[in-house]
């Protein structure tokens, strides 16, 4: 058992996973499908971490599970009252009490090692190439993009079945205004909520950070592919929670230049800085 989250089995994993999806078709539309039982595709650093992590603490409960359940079936035969007519009376075993207490403890901290190890990656935020403040809102995410060559902001809505439909976007999960990014360069996410706490979630690439009034919360993905994901909003934040889902457009730089010069002409007329700071 490796304690690197980064091991071999990571891209190997990674590989399988894409090669499934690119199998079924879904490379550019990446969201949940059904009948999957694993987790949607890694797409950034932290994500394939996660899943390789999830993957350590798989074997490891498997283990004991079978360990245990290999005792009981060992005891329920060999302890029977059929082939042990008189009880046995034993009780206290100095070298089994001190093992049964040990073994669980060094196997918490091989856990503990790599768990804190992804931890401490996903909070240490690389220097960002783009920064985008995502605000929760009752019932729909606002996002801005600071800085001299963006300084705009926009509202995103979740879209109505009809017109997710009109606009072939999956239900629930399409948006009005999408977010978009480039391609493998360190976006970071700073969150906030202007009324409850919301939190922006995004499986693929392995974010979910809540969205709290009052404070700014950061974190980061590095996209190592092009095309659409989607999230949805994370924390149950009241009745339309299930209707503000988040939309990624992963896209090359090229496209995101493109899209940033035409994002701050379209959204120039909308200043919900002034809403944010009123409340
Ligand atoms: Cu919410």
């Amino acid at each position: 058992m490796s304690l690197t989250p980064r091991s071999w089995r990571n891209t190997k994993i990674a590989a399988a996973a894409a090669a499934l999806w690119a199998a079924a078709g879904t490379a550019a539309l990446a969201l949940p499908q059904n009948y999957e039982i694993g987790f949607q595709p890694a797409n950034s650093p932290v994500m394939e971490q996660i899943e390789s992590f999830h993957l350590e603490l798989l074997y490891i409960i498997t283990a004991v599970c079978l360990f245990v359940l290999a005792l009981l079936v060992y005891i329920v035969i060999k302890f029977r009252a059929g082939a042990n007519p008189t009880p046995s009376k034993v009780h206290h075993n100095t070298l089994l009490e001190v093992a049964w207490t040990i073994i669980p403890v060094i196997i918490l901290v091989v856990i503990a090692v790599p768990s804190f190890r992804l931890l401490y990656f996903e909070s240490a935020i690389p220097k960002p190439d783009v920064v985008i403040k995502a605000i929760g809102k009752q019932w729909f995410w606002t996002y801005e993009y600071p800085g001299a060559n963006a300084g705009f902001t926009y509202d995103s809505l979740g879209l109505s079945d009809a017109d997710a439909a009109k606009a072939g976007k999956p239900r629930l999960l399409g948006t009005d205004n999408e977010v978009v990014v480039p391609v493998g360069k360190v976006i970071e996410i700073e969150t906030t909520g202007a009324d409850v706490i919301h939190s922006w979630a995004l499986p693929e690439m392995g974010v979910k950070m809540d969205a709290v009034p009052g404070r700014i919360n950061h974190t980061w993905f590095k996209a190592e592919r092009t095309g659409v994901y989607y999230g949805q909003c994370s924390e149950l934040c009241g009745a339309r929670h299930a209707y503000m889902p988040i939309e990624v457009h992963v896209v090359t730089d090229a496209e995101y230049a493109e899209w940033l010069a035409s994002a701050k002409k379209k959204f120039a007329a909308l200043d919900t800085n002034v809403q944010v700071a009123a409340k």
